[in-house]
């Protein structure tokens, strides 16, 4: 291989004396995180299968039952767990505990399927919440030690360890541990970490020790560790291009760095062969993009005149449904979705309402945020003329992570207060 090509060298000054330092970038992924959430609650499961999948509220309310009286969820006994034997219906399992994972037992099986494979496995729901609530907490505790992180999504994170206090000793492995320890001893939760010369690569290597792992490889290490590899372990091959790649013949990523370049863009074009070619070599430069996930998007406007709800109904109308229209488009341009939909009005005395409500599955749909906000609007009065109109999607989510994209939660439909719904101000009529 090219030794150097991919050399981010730098000086920097440490400790008075001047040393070379490398580009060391990890990737952190939690280890079984919706399960180990769920672990946290429910201690008296450590060890044992577990699988997270189907309806939410349904086993909550069966487990509940189960607390002895004075006692905790820590309670329960395990028998009063239901067990996936028992499971019926459609539902797919979303991650499963290392226990159950020795069955066989994973990520996008059926839970009737992986029902023949491991009987005997307990079945929790998932809490978005909760796992929401640890996603932030072990993301800030990273920040605080290494402040350049990119948000990859609910359980992973890329890290820039280049510059950091221990971020070159033993390759990043002692920042490696303390960040793992940190995580650990706030949470109680494990994560498996690689750290390498570039995002490519530390991808890989955060599962080479899962659980709780921590994986250091050098540009060096590219033949021995990363060339025997599927093809398919590459961030960015997925199964269709796995399979064409298989159709010519190459199973690893050593096999695809031996195929000419060429070779590659006549098969796969020029962009994605190019690509190939450079992944296969371990090439990366990538950098570690540190941008805070928005809380909200909104957007709202301040009328040129005051207008009234009801003698410029028509105007308003126009300009709200244009709002939502602007919110729906900034969420998916950007990639969101969000699950609280709310509404900011300000009054001729400069006084300010604000509504929201919450839907049950999230969404970037401008008629759906249109209808919510209209419905927030039914809970405001609109007796003075407003100056400014404004409409705000909070409860946000990226577009294509799983809890955005799974199904909806049973029996919820709009969750409308029944009691703001009877105070519904007549006097907007069914514009709003
Ligand atoms: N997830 C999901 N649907 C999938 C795969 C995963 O909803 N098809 C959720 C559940 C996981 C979380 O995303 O807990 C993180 O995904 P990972 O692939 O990192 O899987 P785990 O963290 O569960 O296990 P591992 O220890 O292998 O990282
Ligand atoms: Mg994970």
């Amino acid at each position: 291989m090219a030794h150097g090509r991919c050399l981010a060298a730098a000086r920097a000054r440490i400790g008075g004396s001047v040393t070379d330092t490398i580009r060391r970038i990890a990737h952190l992924d939690m280890d079984a995180f919706f399960a180990s959430v769920e672990l946290l609650r429910y201690p008296q499961l450590k060890g044992l299968p577990v699988v997270i999948g189907g309806g939410r509220r349904k086993v909550d309310e069966a487990i509940m039952r189960h607390v002895p009286e004075g006692g905790t969820l820590a309670d329960i006994p395990v028998e009063a767990f239901p067990l996936l034997k028992d499971y019926v219906g459609r539902g797919v399992i979303t991650t499963a505990t290392y226990p159950a994972r020795v069955f066989g037992v994973g990520s996008a099986m059926g839970m009737m399927k992986a029902a023949k494979l491991c009987p005997q496995a307990i079945v929790l729901p998932v809490d978005f919440d909760e796992v929401r609530r640890f996603s932030r907490q072990f993301k800030g505790i990273i920040r605080d030690i290494a402040p350049i992180m990119e948000d990859r999504g609910v359980d992973e994170v890329y890290i820039d360890f280049t510059d950091v206090p221990g971020g070159q000793r033993e390759g990043g492995r002692v920042l490696a541990r303390l960040i793992q320890k940190s995580i650990f001893e706030a949470t109680g939760l494990t994560c498996s970490i690689g750290v390498a010369p570039n995002k490519l690569i530390a991808k890989m290597a955060s599962e080479f020790q899962k659980p709780n792992g921590i994986s250091v490889v050098y540009e060096s290490d590219l033949q021995t560790r990363i060339w025997p590899l599927p093809c398919r372990k590459v961030n960015g091959i997925g199964p269709k291009a796995d399979e064409k790649l298989k159709r010519l013949g190459i199973e690893t990523i050593g096999q695809l760095a031996g195929c000419e370049r060429e070779w590659l863009i006549a098969n796969f074009g020029k962009a994605t062969g190019a690509w190939m070619h450079e992944v296969a070599w371990g090439r990366d430069n990538r950098p570690v993009v540190t941008e805070s996930e928005p809380v909200s998007m909104s957007r709202e406007t301040t009328f040129e005149r005051d207008l009234h709800a009801v003698r410029d109904r028509a105007e308003l109308g126009a300009i709200f449904t244009h709002l939502c229209e602007k919110v729906a488009e900034d969420l998916q341009r950007k990639g969101y979705v969000g699950k609280t939909i709310g509404i900011k009005l300000r009054y001729d005395d400069f006084k300010i309402a604000t509504r929201d409500q919450t839907v049950a599955s999230f969404t970037a749909d401008g008629k759906v945020i249109r209808q919510t906000a209209g419905h927030c609007l039914r809970r405001v009065s609109l007796e003075r003329p407003l100056r400014l109109l404004g409409v705000r999607v909070g409860t946000l989510a990226k577009a294509d992570s799983p809890e955005a994209t799974a199904p909806m939660s049973e029996g919820t439909g709009l969750r409308t207060p029944s009691r703001a719904r009877t105070k519904a101000q007549d006097t907007t009529g069914s514009l709003f």
